[in-house]
């Protein structure tokens, strides 16, 4: 009797320790949407009206972009940016949407830089992306960033409000660019969008069937023993 309370003792004190790990854990969801392997090795492809999958269940949905290969080689090979992994290529006056079948996300940061150098510099060339997000519920958030005439990424970070979203538009239009018919929007790198997912209150039942099986496997395999 008093082993079999001792063994009550044992299971609860796990279960609390176990419960608290978990808890402390949960918001660490964080995914890196790193667009890598979206194209095969040494290639680049083009998107039109197209949703396309990213790791963990998020999706880009642009009007027009390109997806490049790190291993990629061109005329003009000397201009793309590189960190040598895939990338991003937005060059389309309308939004690039990153989003997760209406599920909750937050934000925290992402890479960007001008395609190619050749046009760093150039007036006609908007620095300003503008990011919008969409608030689970209604709302949404709004600000910009500011991109260097640089080669290289920069990554730019969120402030912690943005969170809560169910989607975030990313957008880079043309400013003032007579004579640039061939260019119809921002020649934008992306690379590294970096978001939370919120944790799932679906997966919480989950976890404590499993707490709860452990639990009486460990208070099974003691109370054999004692016997
Ligand atoms: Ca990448
Ligand atoms: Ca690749
Ligand atoms: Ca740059």
């Amino acid at each position: 009797m008093r082993s079999m309370l001792r063994m009550t003792h044992f299971v609860k004190r796990l279960v609390l320790a176990l419960a608290l790990i978990a808890t402390s854990s949960l918001p660490a969801f964080a995914v890196v949407l790193d667009f890598e392997g979206v194209v095969s090795s040494g290639h680049t492809t083009q998107l039109d009206n197209a949703t396309v999958p990213l790791n963990a269940g998020f999706t880009v949905t642009v009007e027009h972009g390109h997806f490049y290969d790190s291993g990629y080689i061109a005329d003009n090979s000397s201009d793309l940016p590189t960190n040598g992994t895939d990338w991003f290529y937005h060059d389309n006056p309308n939004a690039l949407r990153i989003e997760k079948s209406g599920e909750v996300f937050s934000i925290q940061f992402f890479d960007a830089t001008f395609r190619d150098l050749a046009f760093n510099g150039n007036t006609r060339l908007n620095h300003v992306i503008d990011v919008t997000g969409f608030l689970e519920g209604g709302g949404t958030l709004s600000t910009t960033f500011t991109v260097d005439d640089l080669a290289g990424f920069q990554t730019f970070a969120f402030d912690p409000s943005w969170t809560g979203l169910i989607a975030v538009e990313f957008a880079n239009p043309h400013v003032n660019a007579p004579g640039l018919s061939s260019v119809s929007g921002g020649r934008m790198a992306y690379d590294n969008i970096v978001v939370d997912e919120a944790p799932l209150p679906a997966a919480l039942p989950l976890f404590a069937t499993g707490l709860g099986t452990l639990g009486m496997l460990v208070y099974r395999r003691k109370r054999r023993r004692a016997a």
